[in-house]
């Protein structure tokens, strides 16, 4: 049967989408753009004239590009209050989709989708990006040969720099509570819980947590005073997984010098691994293992290079789904659903000054 390109409908046309989305589907001989949604409309002209889309496939309602007969898949990049509803629809009109993290506002919302996507099989994927860098495939894959051993511990640090007073940053949506729900946490926290997920193929089984916020006011968009942070700037959090395995993360957008980095130390009874990410705008991955005689090799970690079987795309990953031929590593709805709870549990667990279970 002759393979028909993905016709895409993207819902929240802004930075994400921008700098991952469209390239992606740009990029990607399986998908093709062909209607754009955004509540703004001077942006939705903007990015309709650049790409080539026609003025009536320009929506400002999202369930008018859900529901319009040229879109066969939705992609959907909003802020994180408008991720329920936009998904909602799209599993209501049985058409794939393709949605940001993290997954939704809530727990509870997470399950109402989940439920929804599974029942009317409604195929998915969640934007868990660092699942598609090389280096996180290959820890994940060395782990599983029992190249490490058992895992004891991990322990992962996010960082970024944008939150900080120099940065000048004023409020935006990420800023705000009833628009993004959390705010590192949700935002870089979502991605940490993930890959730590992924690479261990572990699933947690309780949390403490603990976050703050140093700027309290910041500049309103429109220049006309000043208004609230109600979300968290850093959260750093401890998580017990299964067969005893104890991570650690330190998340936050107050670490100057850092744009985009990553690490995640992996610890385990035979060797050790360490992945990065570093903060160029490219976002370089490595790998760098520690193996051998305990007492001999013990203190050396040697890069590896990373074989071309570990390199994915993500948009191109989407496309797979849809087209029934994923490798299964991607992140599903029930990974984002997994992922919300624990947002939630981290959330209640620093209020309450204690471990909870999941
Ligand atoms: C901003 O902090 C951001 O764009 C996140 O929203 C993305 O999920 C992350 O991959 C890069 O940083």
């Amino acid at each position: 049967m002759e393979k028909k390109v993905i016709r895409v409908g993207s819902v929240g046309v802004g930075a994400i989408w921008g700098g991952v989305h469209e390239p992606g589907i740009a990029k990607s001989p399986d998908l093709t753009l062909v209607a754009i949604c955004d509540i703004d409309e001077k942006k939705l002209e903007a990015v309709g004239e650049k790409y080539g889309i026609p003025p009536q496939y320009r929506f400002t309602d999202y369930r008018d590009l859900v529901n319009c007969d040229i879109v066969d898949a939705v992609d959907i990049c909003t802020s994180n209050d408008a991720h329920f509803k936009v998904a909602m629809a799209a599993v209501e009109a049985g058409k794939p989709f393709n949605l940001e993290k993290p997954i939704t506002l809530t727990a509870e919302e997470a399950d109402i989708l989940a439920k929804a996507a599974q029942e009317k099989n409604v195929k998915n994927m969640v934007c868990f990006s660092y699942r598609f860098k090389a280096a996180a495939r290959y820890a994940k894959d060395l782990i599983a040969q029992g190249k490490i051993g058992r895992v004891y511990h991990v322990n992962m640090q996010y960082f970024q720099a944008w939150g900080l007073p120099r940065a000048n940053c004023p409020l935006v949506w990420r800023y705000v509570k009833s628009r993004t729900g959390t705010g590192a946490l949700g935002d870089l926290g979502s991605h940490a819980l993930d890959l730590v997920r992924f690479v261990t193929n572990k699933e947690y089984t309780r949390v403490v947590g603990h976050t703050g916020t140093y700027v309290h006011e910041r500049p309103l968009l429109d220049g006309k005073g000043v208004g609230k942070v109600d979300v968290d700037d850093f959260s750093n959090y401890m998580a017990d997984m299964e067969d005893e395995i104890s991570v650690s993360f330190q998340i936050t957008r107050f670490a100057y010098g850092r744009g985009n980095y990553q690490r995640m130390e992996i610890y385990g009874s035979e060797g050790a691994i360490v992945y990065s990410l570093d903060a160029t705008p490219a976002g370089i991955d490595e790998i760098e293992v520690c193996s051998g005689d305990i007492n001999a090799d013990a203190h050396v970690f040697n890069h590896l290079p990373i074989p071309q079987q570990y390199f994915s795309d993500q948009m191109q990953s989407f496309a797979d789904i849809v087209n029934g031929t994923g490798d299964g590593l991607a992140a599903n709805i029930k990974d984002g659903q997994a992922n919300q709870h624990l947002l939630d549990a981290i959330v209640e667990s620093a209020e309450k000054g204690t471990w909870l279970s999941l």
